[in-house]
């Protein structure tokens, strides 16, 4: 056996010379097989920046690999043969080189370790499935964190993961006295606010290639490529990274959860696809944002804002998603049932803000978290929209998204369709909470302070709909105590006018699903 090669698997998302299967391997014998498939690019209608980016990403990894001494199998989506497949094309590289066994880090995606963990029979090959060591956290040791908690709180999560890798801790107590710095937070932005110009990147010759390859194969998916400036190799997301240190660090945590029209990055990192990818490594980001905090270039309640993100969010999803897989996507805890609304692929509504967070996601594949959450996701909850067809949505149009971090994002972050395993309220909300936070509702065609009428804005009737709608399910969360008391105090007469206002429109909006 040992005169045999071993056939590498690399994914589309593990593009890092440090990855699991790469490891202990004999670059002058063994053989990399990546492969670009009609399965991978169609599992729902990815934005075309992001098949761009992958397919790119790939393409450059492939000849890193190569100029490194590999020897890489490489199957192209045009390529004469291809099965398009993952199994198939697999099987055809078994045929070719005849290795003696297989290596493979384990897929992100669920659907995806089901076909590896079926090779071994299906395809008579010795297969050697490794942990994908870019996380923290393995899905047994959350297993074991998880084992005997009633309610998982990422919070203690996030404590737990600052202690394993000692980001920002002065002796075991959290720097600055306190885990947690969000109360510095959450600040609304000003128009006038001078913004950082952001490192873009001009696309190289593979990169035009592949814009050439995605406008011709897929003419119809979602998105504009103008604007296509993301980082396919690991050392330009390095310099994105670096830029990302220099420029917006320090402000990251004041504005966070701000909005504005036509600024679709305000201090954001834009880092998810690199890290998503393996471009980047999740932890190095953490120790490169430490020592800017500890050389004096960006505040604590920046910096722990942004590990806290990493270390903490990042890997709490994902280790909900391998714990909770299969049944986790078929959950629909408030049986939301609506279809999803033709203007979330055309941007064509009054609605400013979701015209706004809509818009920049066709034309940059991005939109920030609080835009996701408290504006497409807010809505999509109050409408009662069908969280599968929110899931696809999201997987389909996000530059980073990847089911693994998109669907407990979705499902269980912002549709509560998993019923309070990740959050313990739903992120509901009237439109007062977009004024505060940005300057949507000064360009709108509705009027945030009327509650009901005309004019008034859909996000404050649908929202009292939506408390009156689920009050058997969530009357009784504490933490909702609060809005209920509130409900019930309000006027006989406003809380009939919004619920009535609330049907008519969503009445609306289902006739507004397929054009
Ligand atoms: P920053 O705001 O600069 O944050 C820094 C980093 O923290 C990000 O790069 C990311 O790696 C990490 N991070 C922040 N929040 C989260 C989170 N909630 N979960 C996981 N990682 C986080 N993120 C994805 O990577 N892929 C997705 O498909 C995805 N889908 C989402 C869907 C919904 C409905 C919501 C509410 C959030 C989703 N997120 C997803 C999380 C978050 O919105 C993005 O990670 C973030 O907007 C990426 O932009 P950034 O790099 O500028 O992030
Ligand atoms: C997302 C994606 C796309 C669009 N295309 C490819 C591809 O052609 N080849 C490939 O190996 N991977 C691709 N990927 C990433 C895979 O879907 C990813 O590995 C799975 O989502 C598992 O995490
Ligand atoms: Fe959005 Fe309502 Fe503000 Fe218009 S008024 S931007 S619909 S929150």
């Amino acid at each position: 056996m040992a005169d045999r090669p071993s056939l590498i698997l690399i994914l589309g998302d593990q593009l890092s010379p440090e990855i699991s299967s790469l490891r202990n391997a004999d670059k002058d014998r063994d053989i990399v097989l990546m492969c670009e498939l009609r399965d991978e690019t169609g599992y729902v209608g990815h934005h075309k920046q992001k098949l761009v980016l992958i397919l790119s990403a790939m393409r450059h990894f492939a000849r890193e690999l190569e100029a490194d001494g590999w020897t890489v199998d490489y199957v192209r989506l045009i390529d004469a043969g291809n099965t398009h497949s993952f199994t198939d094309e697999v099987a055809r590289a078994l045929k070719r080189h005849k290795p003696g066994r297989l290596i493979v880090t384990e897929a992100g995606e669920w659907r995806v370790q089901q076909m590896i963990d079926a090779w071994a029979n299906d395809l008579d090959i010795e297969v050697d499935c490794r942990p994908d060591e870019r996380f923290l956290c393995s899905k047994a040791k959350f297993a074991d964190w998880a084992k005997g908690r009633k309610e998982f709180r990422m919070e203690h999560f996030y404590r737990e993961m600052r202690r394993v890798t000692g980001l920002l801790l002065d002796g075991d107590k959290p720097e600055g006295g306190k885990w947690n710095f969000d109360h510095d937070n959450r600040k609304p932005a000003k128009e006038d606010l001078f913004l950082p110009k952001r490192l873009r990147f001009k696309p190289d010759e593979i990169t035009r290639e592949v814009i050439a390859l995605v406008e011709k194969e897929f003419p119809d998916n979602f998105g504009s490529l103008d604007n296509f400036g993301w980082a396919v190799t690991a050392k330009d997301a390095e310099r994105a990274l670096d830029d990302f240190l220099k420029t917006s660090l320090a402000d990251f945590g004041t504005y966070q959860d701000a909005m504005l029209s036509d600024r679709p990055f305000l201090y954001h990192g834009l880092i998810s696809p690199y890290i998503n990818l393996g471009l980047l490594d999740p932890l190095a980001v953490c120790r490169a944002v430490e020592e800017a905090y500890g050389s004096g270039k960006a505040p604590l309640n920046a910096a722990e804002g942004f590990i806290r993100q990493i270390i903490g969010w990042r890997e709490y999803v994902r280790s909900i998603y391998w714990l909770k897989m299969p049944d986790y996507r078929d959950r629909n805890a408030l049986s939301a049932k609506n279809p999803l609304p033709w203007f979330y692929w055309s941007g064509e509504t009054d609605m400013n803000c979701l015209r706004q967070a809509i818009g920049q996601t066709r034309d940059e594949a991005y939109a920030h978290h609080i835009q996701r959450l408290m504006v497409t996701g807010t809505f999509a909850l109050l409408a009662g929209i069908d969280p599968h067809a929110v899931h696809e949505w999201y997987l389909a149009v996000y530059i980073d998204a990847f089911e693994w971090v998109e669907l407990p994002n979705t499902l269980g972050m912002s549709q509560y369709a998993d019923g309070g395993l990740l959050g313990s309220k739903p992120y509901a909300a009237s439109g007062a909470y977009i004024n505060r936070m940005s300057n949507y509702c000064e360009d709108c065609a509705f009027d945030v302070k009327a509650r009901t009428g005309k004019n008034a804005c859909p996000f404050n009737y649908l929202y009292w709909d939506f408390i009156a709608r689920h009050e058997k399910r969530l009357g009784s969360n504490p933490r909702m105590r609060q809005i209920y008391a509130t409900w019930q105090k309000m006027d006989a007469g406003d809380r009939k006018a919004a619920r009535k206002q609330a049907s008519e429109f969503l009445e609306t909006l289902r006739a507004d699903t397929q054009r």
